[in-house]
């Protein structure tokens, strides 16, 4: 097979699967500012698809990242259980409809470390 036909190939299977990393476009979250304050509107303007790759970078010392619900997406709080990430180079495959992440360090989401991305 063709190079042009391998390549087709991998393009129709991320276009019915959204094959995990093979495909996805990624995203450094809040560019050069990264993940930090005030990063909520980062996503505004983006078209985000599932397997597509977020890289959340901060200093561990004083952020982290959690991903939760909508609900807690609101109100700024997340479930005791949630898994948290701490390496300061964290990186998150998106997943089908609305994938949500805030910083449970206190006072942070609330000043806005917090994003929304939904993925078609
Ligand atoms: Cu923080």
């Amino acid at each position: 097979m063709g190079r042009g036909c391998a390549l087709l190939v991998v393009a129709v299977l991320c276009f019915l699967s959204h094959f995990e990393g093979a495909c996805g476009a990624t995203y450094v979250v809040g560019d050069r500012r990264g993940w930090t304050f005030n990063v909520a509107n980062w996503p505004d303007r983006k078209i985000f698809r599932a397997g597509d790759v977020l890289i959340f970078r901060y200093n561990p010392s004083f952020h982290n990242v959690v991903a939760v619900n909508p609900a807690d997406y609101r109100s700024c709080a997340a479930p005791r259980a949630s898994s948290t990430l701490t390496s300061g180079n964290d990186r998150v495959t998106l997943k089908r409809g609305l994938n949500s992440f805030i910083c449970t360090y206190a006072g942070h989401c609330q000043a806005g470390m917090k994003i929304q991305v939904s993925a078609t």
